[in-house]
């Protein structure tokens, strides 16, 4: 089984080095291809949007694709994608987490996070995929959300997709297992605050040894 991490970023924000080294060295410790991105602003709509575009693109060389923002890593090295995610994705073509960044923020507990997604190499996750994509140019109520209405591809999603293909995406409640600021296998640092990312990461960072060698990463901002 073919397995495919992949990141994107428009700007290279302070802590996104370190994010993406430390989720290429886990790539090649167990044997998946990792790729990281420089995205295009598509032309009518904002960069967050990027995610569907490109996973498309990469759903090609690979059986899964797993998509993490620039502000999520991979927490715990030794954990495998085929066991932790693939098995609990019970066969269907998507599995997110629910939105819920830890216990004291849980944003939306029946609603996906657009952080972190796993995509099996199907016919129907694609049309998931291309339909997300349309979303705003087919529904006008939705049309908002391709510029500075929050959270801008994330409420396209749990408005119009989630509901429309239930019974193909995999909403795990247990969510800190591959999303959350604590995640025991992926950890998505997301936060409005400045800089929010680099200074979360860099205390993670420093309070593991093996992640240690990322600090250098997190000095050049
Ligand atoms: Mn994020």
């Amino acid at each position: 089984m073919r397995i495919k991490i992949l990141q994107s970023y428009f700007e290279m924000k302070a802590g996104y080095k370190a994010a993406s080294a430390i989720t290429l060295d886990y790539c090649e410790r167990q044997k998946y291809l990792y790729s990281l991105v420089k995205a295009n602003k598509p032309p009518d709509r904002e960069v967050y949007w990027i995610k569907c575009q490109e996973m498309l693109a990469h759903l090609y060389d690979c059986d899964y694709l797993l998509w993490l923002d620039m502000d999520a890593f991979v927490y715990n090295h030794e954990l495998r994608i085929e066991e932790e995610l693939i098995r609990r994705s019970e066969q269907l073509p998507v599995m997110m987490a629910a939105d819920v960044a830890d216990e004291s923020n849980r944003h939306s507990p029946i609603e996906a996070n657009t952080g972190v997604i796993l995509v099996k190499n199907c016919e129907t996750a694609k049309a998931i995929l291309n339909e997300w994509w349309q979303v705003p140019l087919v529904y006008p109520d939705y049309e908002k959300y391709r510029y500075d209405e929050l959270w801008f591809d994330q409420s396209c999603f749990n408005g119009v997709i989630l509901p429309k293909y239930r019974d193909s995406i995999k909403l795990l409640p247990d969510y800190y297992l591959m999303n959350g600021h604590y995640g025991t296998f992926i950890r998505h640092l997301s936060g409005h605050q400045e800089n929010y990312t680099a200074k979360e990461l860099r205390k993670i960072c420093e309070r593991r040894s093996a992640f240690h060698k990322y600090l250098p990463l997190l000095e050049e901002g």
